[in-house]
């Protein structure tokens, strides 16, 4: 057995240079904490009383058309707004800020109020994915946009407003701090190597296939390495693609083909509404070329032990650094055992 799979160890995210702290032998410990209520998955395929779904009035008073596919809209409350503010940058000693402008949208991935990524079919996730890379062209091009944060949150556990398929997209004026992290790692990985980090990374993990959960020809899903999430995963693409942009057709269904694998899975380990924040991470539209860059994915699900005991991110995680039990290994076998048939689709 190897060190790493009994003794307590810290192991260095290489995309942001954190640690993270690894206890497989607390496993074991005793649990008499809180207990979730699961949710019911059963929901209607329209609900007249939700925000998002076709035809229904959101929030502000604004009417949703009776879509079909995906739909997009300004988000009614917006994080951030793109006029500039008269605040520009200001210093008064140690009290620092500048403006922020930005855009936010949402998007729906299906008219259908009770489906999930884990439900729709490859075909319908596919324009999703289109979406995706339309939203990213297009504030590409905006001068005032520097970097596009896509996201999902899924289920109440990870503060989602509504269960209706949405994701939300932001675009920001300012490169956000995890993605400075990744930029400055991937970038001094290239120069120092003069090779891709990801590339290097991902070639490591095929050839180990330790960590690996499942692939198809393009993508590949994986627990990293360095996972502080009990069931984090990733998902990268094999070849080195900078961001949503550059995907071709033929990588946007595999990527589709690959989410779905993945978030099924994802159910299927607690049988439930698998809940998690997911969002991907793309080169900055800021016009550098960024050619370190490498296109991926991060799932971060709450869950530990069963559809109602999570993880907390409290105590030594939020004051020192993040800790988990459960080591990466562990958690890439168990969703690589469990079937890639929904468990609500099976006889
Ligand atoms: P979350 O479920 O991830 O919170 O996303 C829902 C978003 O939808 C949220 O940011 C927006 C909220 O501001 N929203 C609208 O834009 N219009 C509405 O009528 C309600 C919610
Ligand atoms: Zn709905």
């Amino acid at each position: 057995m190897s060190l790493l799979d009994s003794a307590s160890h810290r192991r260095l995210n290489q995309l942001t240079g954190e640690w993270v702290l690894v206890s497989p032998h607390r496993t074991s410990r005793p649990w008499q904490g809180q207990i979730e209520k699961v949710r019911d998955a059963g929901r209607p395929r329209y609900d007249p009383s939700c925000y998002l779904c076709p035809g229904n009035e959101r929030a502000n008073g604004a009417r949703n058309p009776a879509y079909s596919g995906v739909f997009a809209f300004d988000n009614d409350f917006a994080a951030l707004t793109p006029q500039a503010s008269a605040l520009d940058f200001v210093q008064d000693g140690l009290f620092v800020a500048e403006e922020e402008p930005g855009r936010c949208r949402v998007l729906c991935f299906s008219p259908r109020h009770d489906l999930t990524l884990p439900r729709m079919s490859v075909e319908e996730i596919v324009p999703v994915v289109d979406a995706w890379r339309e939203e990213t062209t297009r504030f590409g091009t905006d001068d005032m946009i520097n970097y596009v944060q896509i996201f999902e949150n899924r289920g109440a556990a990870m503060g989602a407003s509504n269960p209706h398929p949405h994701c939300q997209i932001w675009a920001t004026h300012s490169i956000p701090n995890e993605p400075v992290k990744e930029s400055a790692r991937q970038g001094a990985y290239l120069e120092r190597n003069g090779a891709c980090l990801l590339c290097d990374y991902l070639a490591l993990e095929l050839s180990r296939a330790e960590r690996i959960i499942c692939r198809n020809d393009h993508f590949v899903a994986l627990v990293p390495f360095w996972a502080i999430w009990p069931f984090e995963t990733m998902v990268l693409p094999t070849r080195h693609v900078g961001a949503f942009d550059d995907l071709t057709d033929e990588e946007t269904r595999s990527l589709a083909d690959i989410l779905k694998r993945l978030t099924i899975r994802y159910d299927n380990l607690f049988e439930t509404d698998f809940p998690y924040s997911m969002g991907f991470h793309q080169r900055p539209t800021d016009g550098a070329r960024h050619s370190g860059w490498h296109f991926h994915a991060h799932f971060y699900p709450p869950l530990l032990r069963s559809a109602s005991v999570r993880k907390f991110m409290v105590g030594f995680e939020m004051l020192g650094e993040p800790q988990r039990d459960i080591t990466p290994e562990t958690a890439a076998a168990r969703l690589r055992e469990v079937s890639d048939i929904h468990y609500l689709d099976r006889d």
